[in-house]
């Protein structure tokens, strides 16, 4: 572990290039994919920054004042992270959250070992109401033979395999946190200079959280087992002390606010829903390394997260994550339900 004073400016690139040191295999590439994400992540805050903005220059489906087409955000922030990645010659393969297949690798550029996998703009309908948002993002090595392009099966591996993960959150500050499998490190961008500086090194999540991030609007949906789950994590048996109800919306703002504090998140299966609403490979998958790595847990209700071997590129999946003994109440409670 690299300990760096109180007084030391630790840049992103740095940081990187550090941790890069503690594989004696490491090759640099996934150091580019990780430099690579942290410039597309600059690019797209400096997008969501502007947003209100839109109003002014042109609403999204009209022309601004240069006569070109507005595009939505969510839209932008896709095409940043593909043209950001699609070329460094160390991806085969990407998928999105915004796109139904696979995306490619143009065939002037190279392929490489490495799929990344993202959601270039979690929560974005909470833009027009100036709510953060924030994109997240999964690293996996080929199983398929290189050098040609990557498959679907490269994509479809369980969350125990990723060699990175990260979010970033538009927030008041931009932040970029992510792991390697050696801890989780914060990161938060000093617009002045364009440098996202180590600000949250090693982060570990309380063990007993005290937030509680659901959307209780589907509690008439939830099978028993979940509704006695919830009136247990808000004290009303009287086996725990009552948590506070924090429930943003926007998943990278409510995992991010339980990481640092203690909490959960909890995103049920619902009879409207029957596998939640969250997707497993661009979501649930990258916020459970985090958070695993940030001495937190993550469910799916049944299994540990991170040992289902996913089927499909969009699959949806139950998501309960947070402090550690929050989650084990979880694991418990919902046994009834195998
Ligand atoms: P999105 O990928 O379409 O933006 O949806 C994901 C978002 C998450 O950010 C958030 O946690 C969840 O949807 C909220 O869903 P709900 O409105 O059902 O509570
Ligand atoms: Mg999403």
């Amino acid at each position: 572990m690299i300990n760096h004073t109180d007084t030391s400016i630790v840049t992103i690139d740095r940081f990187i290039i550090e941790q890069e040191a503690l594989f004696p295999e490491a090759t640099g590439e996934l150091s580019s994919i990780l430099y690579e994400l942290a410039v597309a992540a600059k690019m797209i805050s400096s997008k969501v920054r502007r947003a209100g903005l839109i109003d002014i220059l042109g609403a999204a489906g009209s022309e601004n004042v240069q006569g070109e087409h507005q595009q939505k955000l969510d839209v932008i922030a896709n095409a940043i992270i593909t043209k950001a990645m699609d070329h460094g010659g160390k991806l085969c393969a990407m998928a999105s959250e915004e796109e139904e297949g696979i995306i490619e690798i143009p065939p002037q550029f190279k392929c490489g070992k490495y799929v990344l996998l993202f959601d270039p703009l979690d929560g974005s309908s909470n833009i027009d109401v100036n709510v953060p948002v924030g994109t997240i993002f999964s690293v996996l090595r080929r199983v398929t033979p290189g050098p040609g392009r990557g498959a679907i099966e490269d994509m479809l591996q369980p969350g125990l395999k990723q060699v990175a993960a990260g979010y970033v959150i538009y927030g008041s500050s931009t932040m970029m946190v992510y792991t390697t499998g050696h801890g989780a490190h914060g990161f938060t961008l000093d617009p002045s200079i364009g440098e996202f500086l180590l600000s949250h090194p090693h982060i570990r999540t309380p063990e007993v959280g005290k937030y509680l991030s659901v959307n209780d609007s589907y509690e008439q949906y939830w099978s028993e087992p979940v509704r006695a789950l919830m009136r247990r994590y808000r004290g009303l048996d009287m086996q725990r002390e009552a948590m506070n109800v924090r429930y943003v919306g926007s998943l990278v703002a409510d995992f991010h606010r339980n990481l640092l504090g203690g909490g959960v998140f909890v995103y049920p299966a619902n009879q409207r829903s029957p596998s939640g609403k969250l997707r497993l490979l661009y979501e649930c998958n990258p916020l459970a390394f985090i958070c695993e790595q940030a001495g937190g847990a993550a469910t799916d209700g049944m299994r540990r997260l991170l040992e289902v071997v996913p089927t499909e590129l969009h699959q949806r999946s139950p998501l309960f994550i947070g402090s550690k003994q929050d989650v084990a109440i979880a694991t418990r409670m919902l046994e009834d339900e195998r």
